[in-house]
């Protein structure tokens, strides 16, 4: 057999951002083409620009076309191996000198991949590194108005509304002017930021000794607790995760985080009602159960503390940790066990685009000792805390949303556009998923025999969840099925997910409805409370604008945003693949054209969920 492999040599002069389709024809038979090597020019004499090469098609003399992506920077000297065509498993590999360069790819893979995880060196990152660095110093820009590092006190609410004069969304504004509405707090814990949170109650918990008396008047008239708890009616959001963690001090007084439990009511007009909050755990004279009845400012307090807590849990755990964490875990684990050439790399590498990069500076700056993050009452060491008590809870079916909705018994609850949209998108994925995988794994032997695949999921459940068996994430693969619901999962999770718990954040995070921080003790009495009491409690000036630099930066609009299944790189090489994705963009694109009519009947459209408004990968 007559082995040939063809060697490319460019000499690109060209400025560096240019990019172009390179065809080199050949004239005598290539016998069986296994790489193409790509070299930019050696030489001195030209000054170095580094070259970013999309792909080599290569029409062999009897006709066939293979495609060798690259997707990757080339800087001078350097001597790239591409391999190309219909994607490989390690099994199938017939010829020694390509199972050794798939060898070889994963041991360098490892070496780098190794020291780069926290801080991302490679090339493909570097268009994020400008484009975060710019949003991030136009967040500063409003250190211009003077406000950035202010410690004065807010002197009324009016005010606050003034430090993002120059940028507001259709749905700030509605925060804005509904930020004391109950009807929109609870509408807030379905269709907001954090719609993880709320369960169905069936049974009061023990320590939430919430009486028929206290509710009755905000129930449907003749009803009871216990009867609207038989209909399904009754919800709960329970923040015991929080008990016992220190807050951080601030001017040398801790601050405060109530682990509270808050009850809601689905009332007849379909809404749901915030109907008691208790702000700790353990129930006493000095944690009284508030209600609506009480004062305005009582009841606001208690709603304020309810949501502080619960914005520190969803920016760390659903937003950070359960989102950009299980990315990169997922991420890492790619690029160090599966080569270019397997078929999930091909599938999942663009879902992964600029995670790495955006989470290595999450950690710097908004974890950093400065950082948004680190001012919140928890401060760095406490959501370090509640990070880890979430990590050790976190179970692999409630990273799927239809277990997750289930669990949470949210099936029928009305007016959950979250859950409607996601379960949807979900089923769009999985089915797309569905065709890739079996493409390439006809038959649960296929799965068996992949070790580099079982390497993958191995390394995820290690690094992922730390080997913890009871989150039932799986540490290897039997059937094509657990194949298709883990790939899945992750596409969801950096897609849907993401998109549900990030874009929102400045929507909502006008301050006092959503605050990282609060500076008073909670209120232990009704009838103390006054609206100075609520201004004393808020955030002085610069932190508010410092937390609110952060939403606005990470909901910013990016101009070279990659929508949900759009896939800009070709890494498929065969036509049944490039189906598939059409296919899944059809579907993607019925789906948008459902939410957008849908969204034209509500009052407060749910918009965070339309594949145009989701990225392909977490950027931000
Ligand atoms: C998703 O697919 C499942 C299984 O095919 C089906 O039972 C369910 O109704 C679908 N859900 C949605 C929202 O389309
Ligand atoms: C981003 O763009 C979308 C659609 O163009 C818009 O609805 C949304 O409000 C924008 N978000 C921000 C934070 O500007
Ligand atoms: C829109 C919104 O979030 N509203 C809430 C803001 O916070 C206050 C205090 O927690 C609530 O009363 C509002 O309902
Ligand atoms: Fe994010």
């Amino acid at each position: 057999m007559h082995i040939g492999s063809l060697f490319i040599y460019l000499l690109n002069t060209s400025p560096c951002f240019q990019t172009g389709t390179y065809t080199i024809k050949t004239k005598s038979s290539l016998g069986k083409l296994l790489l193409v090597k790509v070299e930019k020019d050696p030489y001195f004499v030209f000054p170095e620009d580094e070259w970013y090469c999309s792909k080599m098609v290569v029409t062999t003399p009897e006709g066939d076309v293979i495609l060798f992506p690259c997707y990757r920077w080339i800087s001078r000297g350097e001597l790239v191996e591409l391999r190309g065509g219909r994607a490989m498993k390690v099994f199938e590999e017939e010829h020694p000198l390509l199972a050794d360069h798939r060898k070889k790819e994963l041991t360098l893979r490892k070496s780098l991949y190794q020291i780069a995880i926290y801080s991302c060196s490679l090339c493909f990152t570097l268009f994020s590194f400008l484009f975060f660095t710019l949003s991030y110093l136009r967040g500063i820009e409003l250190k211009l108005k003077g406000l950035l590092g202010s410690t004065e006190r807010w002197k009324s609410i009016e005010d606050m509304k003034k430090i993002f004069w120059f940028k507001k969304t259709t749905m700030s504004e509605y925060v804005t002017e509904h930020w004391k509405d109950d009807d929109f707090y609870g509408y807030q814990f379905l269709n907001g930021i954090n719609p993880n949170v709320i369960k169905r109650c069936s049974e009061l918990p023990p320590n939430f000794p919430v009486t028929e008396e206290m509710v009755k008047q905000f129930l449907e008239k003749g009803s009871s607790l216990q009867k609207e708890m038989e209909k399904g009616n009754i919800f709960l959001y329970d923040q015991t995760k929080m008990d016992g963690i220190p807050p951080r001090t601030n001017n040398g007084e801790p601050l405060h985080v109530t682990a509270g439990l808050c009850l809601f009511y689905l009332n007849p007009e379909n809404k749901l009602m915030p109907i008691a909050i208790q702000l700790h755990q353990q129930p006493s004279e000095q944690n009284p159960i508030f209600l609506p009845s009480d004062t305005e400012t009582d009841w606001l307090l208690a709603k304020m503390y309810i949501k502080n807590a619960d914005y520190m849990d969803h920016e760390a755990v659903h937003h950070l940790m359960r989102t950009h964490l299980v990315a990169e875990a997922c991420a890492v684990a790619t690029f160090r066990n599966l080569p270019v050439i397997h078929p999930l790399y091909k599938l999942l590498i663009s879902h992964f685009r600029y995670t790495i990069f955006i989470n290595s500076a999450a950690r710097e700056k908004l974890l950093g000792p400065d950082g948004p993050l680190s001012i919140s009452s928890l401060g760095y060491e406490g959501l370090m805390e509640l990070m880890r008590r979430s990590l050790s809870e976190m179970t692999y079916s409630s990273l799927c949303l239809p277990e997750n909705i289930a669990a949470r018994g949210l099936e029928s609850i009305p007016n959950f556009y979250y859950r409607d949209d996601g379960l949807k998108l979900w089923n769009i994925t999985a089915s797309f998923v569905k065709s890739v995988v079996e493409y390439y794994y006809p038959s649960d032997s296929e799965v068996g025999k992949d070790t580099e695949l079982q390497d993958w999921i191995n390394e995820i459940f290690t690094r992922c969840i730390l080997g913890n068996t009871a989150s039932g994430f799986p540490s290897c693969f039997n059937t094509v099925e657990e194949v298709i619901r883990f790939v899945t999962m992750v596409i969801f999770t950096v897609t849907a997910q993401h998109a549900a718990v990030n874009n929102g954040q400045f929507d909502y995070g006008w301050m006092p409805n959503n605050s990282l921080l609060l500076l008073k003790p909670p209120p232990t009495t009704k009838g103390q409370s006054s609206m100075k009491t609520i201004l004393e409690t808020l955030p002085n000036i610069g932190d508010t604008v410092k937390i609110q630099a952060m939403e606005w930066m990470l909901s910013t609009n990016y101009t070279d945003k990659v929508p949900m299944g759009a896939y800009p790189e070709e890494r498929f090489h065969e036509p049944a693949l490039k189906q598939m994705i059409k296919d899944f963009q059809a579907e993607l694109s019925y789906l948008s054209e459902e939410i957008t009519a849908r969204n034209l009947q509500l009052e407060v459209p749910y918009t965070y969920l339309n594949p145009t408004q989701i990225e392909n990968s977490i950027t931000i």
